[in-house]
């Protein structure tokens, strides 16, 4: 059969008209992919007055709040003007973070320790002082659900889009004979 001229192979005509519904699915699927926040929080030791309690020991952050999924980073310091050696650490699951790491202790004016870490799952995760955790000294991590559907891992979008791609070939190789 001979071909006319400026012949296009059907199935090329076909894959190229359902080429933008695949670019334009691909883009719904892919827009979402937000990357999980990193949340960064800085925590200072306070000594005394400032905290309003007994003890004399506290941080001036109590409570840190995040979706599941997010990352928290979290920048420690420990005032000058405090007396005694300080840490932040917190435990999710069996995993213990800590800034210093390893469960050092910061001495007054050292500069700022950074610690970051994953929150995968919802729940309330305890932070505190190794020295002070039981004066005071400890606040909360809350983790809140992750929003619907806008956290998922790249794969399963990927995945996504193979499936997006092989329906738009499938349907122009498909279509019925004119
Ligand atoms: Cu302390």
């Amino acid at each position: 059969m001979r071909r006319p001229k400026g012949f296009v192979p059907r199935a090329v005509c076909r894959a190229v008209r359902f080429l933008p519904a695949a670019v334009l699915l691909a883009a719904c699927v892919l827009a979402p992919s937000a990357e999980a926040a990193t949340v960064e929080r800085t925590v200072r030791a306070l000594e005394g007055e400032a905290c309003g309690n007994a003890t004399g020991y506290c941080f001036d952050v109590t409570e840190i709040r995040l979706a599941a999924g997010d990352r928290l980073r979290v920048v420690f310091e420990n005032p000058a003007a405090n007396a005694d050696v300080h840490n932040w650490c917190a435990d999710v699951g069996l995993d213990h973070h800590c800034a210093p790491a390893h469960h050092a202790l910061a001495r007054p004016g050292d500069p700022p320790a950074s610690v970051e870490f994953r929150l995968p799952v919802a729940g309330a995760f305890d932070f505190y002082c190794d020295p002070h955790r039981a004066v005071g000294m400890n606040g909360v991590i809350v983790v809140e659900g992750a929003s619907g559907g806008e956290r998922r891992q790249p794969g399963f979008e990927l995945s996504l889009f193979a499936v997006a791609v092989l329906g738009a070939l499938t349907l122009a190789t498909r279509a019925p004979r004119a």
